[in-house]
């Protein structure tokens, strides 16, 4: 098969020169491709088969256990011009970067079938989607891009009208971690991939695309790409509000997206509905407002700590026409991890579960599935238009100093906020797991340019004719002295989120402090939660003395960024430390009277 459009066939052609593959297969996204796939994996042992009358349509598929995870110091954005890809990410000449790659490429599909996979990422018909298309090796990849994109014939059809898409080249190769890039050349609309056959690292319509590339474009094009949830909460009034979420990976967006209302707000009629769990692309609408969709059309999240107990919605998903990826087996054959009741006896590398090789599942361990199949799934998923956005959340794992919620003065500083913000590094990439580090907007592993520019361009949507959304700040994973949580986190969440929502509608007011808008009390609806008075103090507690070494730190992390820094984002650090060192001073004498 070829396609009407020129520059495709020719690309799939030279791609096909360069690695010599047996076979090349035209992706049309059917049913019975699918089903064809997953039959052939079955067979080669890629897949292997879950209990079928517990979970229907599952399938699991363990990774080599040198390839769980994305690999950050193997990713690069190769723009023509080193300044242009930042601090933040790893670089390469352009020209230097493909010789490098193209020579792994080199004969890599021989005896291979090589897929042609045409994705649309949005909604097929939506002016704010993009298209790509995909070239891999790898039948997983292509079972993977079928539930997490719109893929196959009509994604064709749109790429062929417009004759434009974004380029991705990917192949398995060896799975050697010695041989293993992932680049990304924004100038050229294109990504290549080479020696992973995982998550981020293959399916190149998410984080290749969607975060690195589309930020780039977003830029030029005055709209934003963002590691972001979107959640719709609907009041018993029957009005939705859509929040847009930024957490870095494995923080909890899949279980915000999806949370299940505390019994008093589920008893008084609210409602939440699910847009999307990983990446927001907000264009600025006619009216002022951020209109939002989720470029994806699955999920692709962590099983660890998934449960009946912490995401009912998302258990209900995964329970048909699933995939998963290096979770544990129990003795009837149904997928396991930590986190759900009874015993693994099949770790995620196929071996008989031994505590003393660590967790069955891998920590990074994943269940791709339909966002159609959650039970909150929206049908604005598919609105053209995208779904305007009330409120904008930061946040990540800060174990102490950030309070549960804070709201931005305004726009500039709730940029701060989103510029400031930390977190404890997770398993979803290689690396320490536990270390604070500065990871702005959760975009760290995802920017594909220079933060200094990115940060330019968040403050440029700040314009008279704008409505823009308030911007929070929320940390769900404080500890108290006794070095447990003191938020219960997970449904009791939306709490926070009605808090936030009131504030857009301007119920409540709020009380200023130097750092930002905090709760007043009583207006966080604690009823029906056992949460005492200390714990509520603590979890809103602003430390000043803590606060001083913060805006400290979090300068001299901004001033990496210089001279590309913007002097707005400067003046406004400049201001929270002023304001800080104002209510100190005015606090410090009562303190010492105090004591
Ligand atoms: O990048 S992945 O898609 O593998 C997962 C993540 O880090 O969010
Ligand atoms: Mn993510």
């Amino acid at each position: 098969m070829t396609s009407k459009l020129e520059a495709l066939t020719q690309w799939v052609k030279q791609v096909a020169t360069l690695t010599r593959p047996a076979k090349i297969h035209w992706c049309d996204g059917s049913d019975a491709e699918y089903q064809a796939l997953v039959q052939q994996m079955l067979a080669d042992g890629s897949l292997i088969e879950l209990n079928q009358q517990t979970h229907p349509g599952c399938y699991l598929h363990r990774s080599d256990p040198k390839d769980v995870a994305r690999v950050e110091q193997l990713t690069l954005v190769c723009h023509p011009n080193q300044d242009d890809a930042g601090p933040n990410n790893h670089w390469m000449d352009p020209a230097a970067a493909h010789a490098k790659i193209d020579a792994l490429f080199n004969g890599c599909m021989q005896g291979r079938t090589l897929y042609v996979i045409p994705y649309c990422m949005g909604p097929i018909d939506s002016p704010l989607s993009r298209c790509g298309v995909e070239i891999t090796d790898s039948a997983y990849v292509v079972a993977n891009m079928k539930i997490m994109t719109r893929m196959g014939a009509p994604a064709l059809a749109r790429i062929e009208r417009e004759g434009s898409f974004v380029k991705g080249l990917h192949s398995t190769g060896e799975l050697d971690p010695e041989r293993r890039w992932i680049m990304h050349f924004p100038a050229e609309l294109s990504i290549k991939s080479y020696g992973s056959g995982y998550g981020g690292n293959a399916l190149l319509g998410k984080k290749c695309h969607a975060l690195r590339i589309a930020s780039k474009q977003a830029r030029s094009e005055g709209w934003l790409a963002e590691h972001m949830l979107i959640v719709g909460i609907e009041n018993p009034q029957g009005q939705t509000h859509y929040i847009a979420a930024a957490f870095p990976s494995a923080c909890g967006k899949t279980n915000l997206s999806m949370l299940i209302p505390p019994e008093g707000y589920r008893r008084g009629g609210w409602k939440v509905w699910t847009v999307g769990d990983d990446i927001c692309w907000m264009h600025p609408g006619a009216d002022g407002r951020l209109y939002a969709i989720n470029p994806e059309a699955g999920f692709f999240g962590v099983a660890p700590g998934t449960s009946d107990n912490t995401n009912p919605n998302a258990m209900k998903s995964i329970s048909h026409d699933t995939i998963f990826t290096n979770v544990a087996v129990n003795a009837d054959n149904q997928p396991w991890w930590e986190g759900l009741p009874g015993t693994p006896v099949t770790d995620w590398q196929g071996r008989p579960y031994d505590p003393a090789n660590g967790p069955a599942a891998h920590p990074n361990s994943r269940f791709t599935v339909s966002v159609r199949q959650c039970p909150t799934w929206s049908e604005m998923t598919e609105a053209a238009q995208g779904v305007p956005i009330s409120a904008i959340v930061f946040g990540g794992r800060r174990p102490s100093l950030l309070p549960l919620v804070m709201e931005a003065r305004d726009w500039s500083h709730g940029v701060l906020m989103g510029a400031a913000m930390g977190s404890e590094t997770t398993a979803a990439a290689t690396g320490a797991v536990g270390v604070l580090r500065r990871d702005s907007m959760a975009m760290k592993p995802f920017c594909g340019y220079h933060y200094g520019d990115y940060f330019a361009h968040w403050l440029s949507f700040d314009r008279p004719s704008a409505k823009l959304p308030k911007i929070f700040h929320v940390n769900w994973f404080r500890k108290g002295a006794d070095g447990k949580f003191l938020w219960p986190g997970f449904g009791e969440n939306l709490r926070v989120l009605e808090w936030m929502i009131n504030r857009a509608e301007g119920h409540v007011s709020g009380m200023e402090t130097p750092i930002g808008i905090l709760p007043a009390a009583g207006e966080l609806n604690l009823e029906g939660l056992k949460l005492d008075r200390a714990r509520l103090d603590a979890l809103l507690e602003v430390d000043a003395v803590g606060w001083q070494a913060e805006l400290n730190a979090i300068g001299n992390y901004l001033e990496s960024f210089a001279p590309r820094l913007p002097e707005r984002l400067r003046q406004e650090l400049q201001r929270v430390v002023e304001a800080l060192r104002k209510a100190d001073a005015k606090l410090a004498p009562l303190a010492a009277a105090a004591s």
